[in-house]
């Protein structure tokens, strides 16, 4: 019978409420959305890059240091609008993902294009953690599609595309290990 109660406790302690299940996935997807721990974080893989650089194809690359910033900027745009807010239309595939040109427009669109990326990310993160917000169900206006499949799309698309960042300013002499 005392092993059996025992049981029993260890049990109970080890029940979680379906309110605690969600405390637990919603920071663990903030962690993922942060960084994750697994890799340097998005303002390390953009900062100290001389502008004559951004705009530079590598022999053999598609894209420059720019097309990939606003790839990763309109595509978490384009996912936090989506989940957000019904009336959102999201641009034309494949072209509506990239920027139009090589390099920026203009001195300032660089240092935009990391702010907004940054807000956007921002306001991603406070939609997962608004406890208000229903992680788990189907988003009304998508197809199936709800905020934590979104929100773990969204680190996934940008840790994958940070890797390429990475790989393309060693590709220029642009990289400084960070130890
Ligand atoms: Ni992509």
């Amino acid at each position: 019978m005392k092993s059996g109660q025992t049981a029993t406790r260890s049990q109970k302690e080890s029940v979680l409420t379906s309110k605690e299940i969600l405390a637990e996935i919603v920071s663990h997807v903030l962690y993922l959305l942060r960084g994750g721990g697994a890799h340097i974080g998005f303002e390390d893989v953009v900062k100290g890059l001389p502008p004559e650089n951004r705009g530079t194809r590598p022999q053999g690359l598609p894209f420059s240091l720019w097309m990939l910033l606003e790839h990763m900027r309109i595509s978490q745009w384009d996912i936090l609008e989506f989940c957000r807010n019904p009336k959102h239309v999201s641009p034309v595939w494949p072209d509506g993902y990239w920027p139009k040109g090589p390099a920026p427009p203009d001195g300032g669109a660089w240092n935009k294009s990391i702010h907004d990326f940054n807000a956007d990310l921002k306001a991603l993160e406070d939609l997962v953690a608004d406890p208000s917000t229903d992680m788990l169900s189907p988003i009304p206006h998508g197809e199936g599609q709800t905020l934590l499949r979104e929100a773990l799309l969204a680190a996934d698309h940008n840790s994958y595309h940070m890797g390429q960042i990475v790989l393309l300013r060693r590709l220029l002499g642009e990289w400084k290990e960070t130890g």
